[in-house]
């Protein structure tokens, strides 16, 4: 009976993993089936945000500790996460970055349980600082689309203006009203640059399948999250700001699940391998 063994062995060590999988289906099925939110209306009456009026920003001061992480930083520079980015307990950083950025919590979850056991702390109790989630090829890695390597810029807490810049300037879309635009190839491609840039620059560049598959995730966040526009990419990867006004562009009604937000992700991830086809 070694495989009936093995396989209620998978079921019960692999349960929770289990749950969160079934609970992401669920989640997909409901906001297929539900109306969206309302434009306008995606963020709840009370919480930070609704009606388009975020908390006061303040930019980080001497001695705050931030990440690697542009929407988490955002977060603490208005004061949805404390100001000073420390002793977030993990359990408020699944909770508020699902409520602020309309994310269901199989992914806020996942991720933050991810990082607590990256940290050697337990999801339940257990509190980190922003900036600790900067271990090199932890989570942070070479080849992002807002900082430098961490060989040349070891406070991977601060943003890169020349690298945002630069990505911002190779938009080619056009929203609704005909202002500049990401669209999932100008980041794939834009991805794909930063690739080749960090190789020539960085002689210990490193970037494992593991993390090319969270790159592209956050990669896909510009679009599915913070809705590609660049007036408002420019506050918010720039400054680290919410922009008055600024609500998710992903609207389903129990937050973007993780099934979906993978597809829109591997769509950026197959671009950025295989190059800009023009
Ligand atoms: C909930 C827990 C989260 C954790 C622990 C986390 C952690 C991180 C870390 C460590 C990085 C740096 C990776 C690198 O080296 O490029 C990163 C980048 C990023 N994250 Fe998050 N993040 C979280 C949530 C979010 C959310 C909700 C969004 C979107 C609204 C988001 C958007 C991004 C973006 C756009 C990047 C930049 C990628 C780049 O520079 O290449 N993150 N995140
Ligand atoms: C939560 O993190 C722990 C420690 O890293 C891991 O063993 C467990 O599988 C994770 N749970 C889920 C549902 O991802
Ligand atoms: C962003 O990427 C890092 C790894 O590169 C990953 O650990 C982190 O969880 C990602 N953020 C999200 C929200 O997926
Ligand atoms: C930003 O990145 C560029 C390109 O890698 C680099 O030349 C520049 O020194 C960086 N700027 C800062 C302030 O780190
Ligand atoms: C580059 O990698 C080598 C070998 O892994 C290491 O000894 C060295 O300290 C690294 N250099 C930097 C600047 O990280
Ligand atoms: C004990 C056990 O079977 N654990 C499994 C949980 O799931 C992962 C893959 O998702 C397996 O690698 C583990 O062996």
């Amino acid at each position: 009976m070694y495989s009936l063994a093995s396989a209620t062995g998978f079921i019960v060590t692999n349960i929770t993993r289990l749950i969160v999988l079934v609970w992401d289906i669920y989640l997909t099925l409901f906001n297929f089936i539900a109306p969206s939110k309302r434009p306008g209306h995606v963020m709840a009456q009370g919480q930070p945000g609704a009606g388009g009026k975020w908390p006061e920003y303040i930019a980080p001061q001497e001695g705050d500790s931030r990440s690697a992480c542009p929407a988490l930083n955002a977060m603490a520079n208005h004061g949805i996460l404390p100001r000073n980015g420390k002793n977030i307990p993990f359990k408020e950083l699944s909770q508020a970055a699902s409520a602020t950025y309309n994310f269901g919590e199989t992914f806020s979850f996942t991720v933050s349980n991810f990082s607590a056991g990256m940290l050697g702390k337990g999801f339940e109790r257990g509190t980190f600082n922003l900036a600790d989630l900067n271990v090199h090829n932890g989570i942070e890695h070479d080849a992002s689309i807002t900082r430098d390597d961490s060989v040349h810029q070891p406070d991977q807490g601060r943003p890169n203006a020349t690298i945002i810049e630069a990505l911002l300037k190779s938009a080619t879309g056009k929203d609704a009203y005909g202002n500049p635009q990401l669209t999932i190839e100008d980041v794939a491609w834009y991805m794909a640059k930063r690739r080749i840039d960090a190789k020539a620059s960085n002689p210990n560049y490193s970037l494992s399948l593991f993390h090319r598959a969270f790159g592209f995730t956050n990669t896909s966040f510009l679009l599915t999250v913070f809705g590609g526009r660049v007036s408002d990419l420019e506050k918010i990867l720039l400054e680290e700001r919410l922009p008055e006004g600024w609500e998710p562009a992903c609207k389903e009604q129990k937050g973007l699940s993780l099934s979906v937000l993978a597809v829109t992700a591997l769509k950026v991830e197959v671009g950025a391998i295989m190059g800009r086809s023009e």
